[in-house]
């Protein structure tokens, strides 16, 4: 006999999945786990809002490539989960959401009146792959290994548990109960695809003149960085990639094609002979795959690998689908490309495609050189902040036109060094998230890039970061304004005395209120001050938070606004 309660087995059976941290705001019902994580070597982190919570815990998994825990108590706490769900579901992140309810006996159903009954299995359902509610301690194992499951397989994913509290203080005999490893019950390899398609893929490839790689984030969940770049330098392929998967092929590689330059990145994607996709839905950011923004998938031939097979050919035509993990995919290809043609010195196309984003940068240099009437140019600060941040510095966006900014003048370098919330726009995730990197990744830089629209959201989040000794910068490049939506009433034709409320009080100190906490801040409104608060702010040892003031007038119109419009019109 081994009795246990409900809470510990709870614990047994995340253990057994490899989970290292959980996120959340305790209530009561969590104690019999919580009050345990320690004894389990599971670091918990007490956040201040539940839907914060669940994005530290993406930030979490998708630098350490695996699930981690959210949990929310019966009623609010769990609601509150809900909208954080809807951004892991939209990014793809596997995160396991626990939530209690209040004992079954009154609160399921509820008989009227019981307190904190809401039906949150009911909430969680079309935000999540795999939902369950609890109803057996002896269920647990089967059930935690279902939602594990469901949340890794194919494109990652969160899923949710709801157990009944009376259930995490009842004792079971754990000796009956098989609880097992991931590796035990789960796929863990999707291996190299099919030899007779790796094979067809590889003499498309090496009879192709030119070719064009989209990388998605497939790739990095499957950590195949090297393995892309290794094939396409030895094909002499342009490479481009989605914006989740920004930095998977470095930004400053010769052949890089940032879907923000149309001109060049259209022409490298029209003339490919050969497309090869990667771990991507091409979804709308990408132009769905299709003309005009991609060739004519008539006139190319299409490689697509996936792990998942419901994201092949979904919104291109395919030519030849591999299911496989992209890595070991990618490194079969290349091994096969080598036994059928040279490596190619040089990239066709390489010049004449650089020669077209000469308008991109045009456009890009005459914004930089704008003079700021008021505070820093954004594009200077993006720029500046790009020169003074070591090359592998995990960057998090946040906010609405400071993002168009920091993507067109703040490249990504290194794999695994970027977040932002691409599928949802979801203003707020960014501190959290970066709060969720620094945990997962404690001995890189982290630094959140922010409106200051954004970063209301959950600035208390500070604390969180200061409590759990997390030193991340966080830059907010402040406005006054939610900036984007400014831009949105003139483009329908408001003049700027009709905004309505757009506004946010310029008398906001963000860096005093980082003070506040006893985390360090820094006022910046001249550019020439930025090195020494960016010096300070890592000597410092704490989150730091720097108040960057930014010119409004240049913030309404920046590079990259239109392109962000006609991509979500095609
Ligand atoms: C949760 C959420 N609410 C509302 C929006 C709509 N929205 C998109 S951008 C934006 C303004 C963002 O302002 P700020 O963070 O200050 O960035 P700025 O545009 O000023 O650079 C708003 C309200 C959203 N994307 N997400
Ligand atoms: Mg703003």
């Amino acid at each position: 006999m081994n009795e246990i309660t409900g809470g510990e087995l709870l614990l047994q059976c995340l253990k057994a999945e490899g989970i290292d941290a959980m996120f959340g705001i305790i209530d009561g019902s969590h104690v019999p786990f919580v009050g345990l994580t320690p004894k389990y070597d599971i670091s918990y982190f007490n956040a201040h809002h539940e839907e914060a919570a669940v994005h530290m815990a993406e930030g979490y998994s998708r630098l350490k490539r695996k699930i981690s825990v959210v949990i929310g108590n019966p009623g609010p706490g769990g609601a509150n989960m809900i909208a954080g769900l809807s951004s892991a579901q939209g990014e793809g992140h596997p995160i396991l959401a626990i939530t209690c309810t209040r004992r079954t006996a009154t609160a399921q159903p509820d008989r009227g009146g019981a307190w904190q009954a809401t039906d949150l299995y009911e909430m969680a359902k079309p935000v999540t792959k795999y939902c369950a509610y609890i109803t057996r301690l002896d269920r647990f194992p089967e059930l935690v290994r279902t939602a594990c499951r469901a949340a890794m397989t194919g494109r990652p994913g969160p899923s949710m548990l709801v157990i009944p509290d009376e259930l995490l203080t009842m004792k079971i005999d754990a000796e009956q109960l098989r609880i097992v490893p991931s590796e035990k019950y789960r796929v863990q390899d999707m291996g190299a695809g099919d030899p007779q398609n790796i094979h067809t893929a590889a003499k498309w490839l090496a009879e192709a003149g030119k070719i064009f790689i989209h990388v998605g984030k497939g790739v990095i969940w499957a950590n195949g960085s090297k393995e892309l770049l290794a094939l396409g330098e030895y094909l002499g392929a342009a490479l481009g990639s989605s914006t989740g998967a920004r930095g998977t092929v470095p930004e400053d590689h010769p052949h890089f094609f940032s879907g923000l330059d149309m001109p060049a990145v259209i022409m490298a994607r029209t003339e490919a002979d050969v497309v090869l996709v990667v771990g991507s839905r091409l979804g709308e950011y990408d132009g769905w795959g299709m003309p005009p923004l991609w060739g004519d998938p008539a006139k190319q031939k299409t490689i697509h690998i996936d792990s998942d097979p419901l994201s092949i050919g979904l919104n291109r035509p395919v030519d030849l689908a591999i299911v496989a993990d992209a890595g070991k995919a990618l490194s079969a290809l290349l091994q096969e490309v080598k036994t059928l043609t040279e490596p190619r010195q040089t990239m066709p196309g390489l010049e004449k495609y650089r020669e077209a984003s000469a308008s991109t940068h045009a456009k890009l240099m005459a914004y930089l050189q704008a003079p700021a009437e008021h505070g820093v140019n954004p594009a200077l600060l993006m720029a500046s902040l790009r020169k003074g941040l070591p090359r592998d510095t995990i960057t998090v966006l946040d906010g609405g036109n400071t993002v168009l900014v920091a993507s067109a003048y703040f490249p990504i370098l290194e794999p695994h060094s970027f977040i932002y919330s691409v599928k949802m726009g979801y203003l707020g995730t960014g501190l959290p998230f970066a709060i969720g990197a620094k945990a997962a990744n404690p001995d890189r830089p982290v630094c959140l890039i922010t409106g200051d629209g954004a970063l209301g959201f959950c600035i208390m989040e500070m604390e969180t970061a200061l409590r759990h000794k997390l030193p991340i910068t966080v830059i907010v490049a402040v406005d006054g304004s939610w900036g984007m939506e400014k831009s949105a009433f003139l483009s329908r034709g408001f003049s700027e005395d009709q905004f309505v409320d757009i506004h946010i009080d310029t008398a906001t100190r963000y860096d005093l209120m980082a003070e506040a906490m006893g985390c360090y801040g820094a006022f910046v409104d001249d550019i020439n001050k930025l090195p020494e608060a960016l010096g300070q702010a890592a000597a410092s040892g704490k989150p730091a938070l720097i108040h960057v003031v930014v010119d409004p007038a240049l913030n309404v119109n920046p590079p990259g606004r239109d392109q962000f419009k006609y991509v979500r019109s095609t």
